[in-house]
């Protein structure tokens, strides 16, 4: 049996805001203290994390001179380099400086939209010098309280015109960079554009050079909308489109609350694993969580070290589980392997189905055994297979 030991050969990555999140929210002030970006490097890389992630204003607060900047893009790369640590992913803040107040990309102002164009290109710079492949965009303002307000379908013409426009730029400047767009229901915005990974998945479809932008689906953010998330990854995964994605856990449809990956609802993280696996997704897996304000320092750390041990952990179980004889036998009883195969068989015609008979009496009668097998899974989950 594994210790659950991680190593970087696992691809386990955190944003520098997750391990850096000082537990501001609506109702309290800060409760723990900044966090060095040199220093988060340091401590992940401790922990056997594959790589950091970061905002452009995460890394260098808003406001820093240029002489600033370069001190800590300084440190920062200094420690990168001391402990092999990797940046495969950026992103950039449009939610925090109030000129954000009604979104980036899709602010009725066209200047505070041309800024949100800027702050991305400033970013991108940055993080192909630091070799990323993966650019996040998450439209976390990009939304509305009201109908009148904000018109959707200007809405989603500039949003278009924005990925156009950067997608234009890194084709021009020859980069090997792909975006990913993070679906989300609702938070900080009443409703936001593109909530689900279906909407995303659509969008990208409208654009001029889809196969460049894929998404970056986050386990708490469809299941805040009341969805399957293993399900919306497997559709993303179908369609070529998982480029990222963002671990942690949720308790249900109530507001964001970025637990740390496994905690929330167990049994779909187990099936999320599960699919990753054998899905041979070869990204990140990447943590958004947030410790919550109960924890100190340490207990952030433990928390990220858990995200990382509880994966392994249901690596194992859910390799075991397909590993399993009974559940072979179980998958069998259920039909699961037949609906691999084509509904028309190689040379078959429509004619053919159209000739069948289908005695249905008999086939009205058939069970599926989907209970069995949903009990094998949940045992090898309890520990007790
Ligand atoms: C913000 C959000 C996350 C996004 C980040 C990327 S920022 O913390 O809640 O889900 O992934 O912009
Ligand atoms: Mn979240
Ligand atoms: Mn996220």
């Amino acid at each position: 049996m594994s210790n659950y030991q991680p190593v970087p050969a696992d691809r386990f990555t955190f944003g520098l805001w997750t391990v850096g999140w000082r537990g501001v929210n609506t109702f309290g002030d800060p409760v723990r203290p900044a966090l060095d970006g040199a220093d988060a490097v340091r401590r992940l890389a401790d922990l056997g994390a594959h790589g950091i992630t970061f905002h452009d204003d995460d890394l260098i607060p808003p406001g820093s001179s240029d002489t600033e900047r370069e001190d800590i893009l300084k440190r920062f790369r200094a420690a990168l380099e001391e402990t092999g640590l990797k940046v495969p992913m950026a992103t950039t803040n449009l939610f925090s400086d109030p000129v954000f107040r009604d979104g980036g990309f899709t602010s009725n102002s066209r200047d505070v939209r041309r800024y949100a164009i800027r702050k991305v290109i400033r970013n991108i710079e940055l993080a192909v010098s630091l070799g990323a492949t993966t650019y996040v965009c998450w439209g976390g303002m990009d939304g509305a309280e009201t109908e009148a307000g904000k018109n959707d379908h200007a809405a989603l013409d500039r949003l278009r015109e924005a990925f156009d426009i950067l997608c234009g730029y890194v084709r021009e400047q020859g980069y090997d960079l792909r975006f990913a767009l993070e679906p989300k229901p609702n938070e900080p915005r009443g409703d936001i554009l593109l909530p689900t990974v279906g909407h995303a998945l659509a969008f990208i479809n409208e654009l001029e050079h889809p196969e460049m932008v894929g998404v970056n689906p986050e386990v708490g953010h469809e299941q805040m909308a009341g969805l399957n998330f293993a399900h919306g990854v497997a559709q993303a995964l179908w369609a070529g489109k998982l480029f990222h994605i963002d671990l942690n856990g949720q308790r249900g449809i109530k507001y964001d609350q970025d637990l740390r990956f496994g905690a929330g609802d167990v049994k779909e993280a187990f099936f999320l694993v599960d699919l990753l696996e054998s899905a041979g997704y070869d990204g990140p897996r990447h943590f958004d969580f947030k410790t919550p304000r109960t924890e100190d320092m340490d207990g952030v750390w433990e928390s990220a070290a858990a995200c990382m041990r509880n994966y392994l952990i249901l690596k194992e179980k859910a390799r075991a589980f397909r590993a399993d004889p009974e559940v072979a036998e179980a998958l069998a009883a259920s039909r699961v392997p037949e609906l691999s195969e084509p509904t028309l068989g190689e040379g078959e015609s429509l004619s053919d189905l159209l000739d069948e008979g289908i005695d249905l009496a008999a086939v009205g009668e058939r069970g599926y055994h989907f209970e069995r097998l949903d009990q094998l899974a949940m045992e090898h989950l309890f520990g007790v297979r």
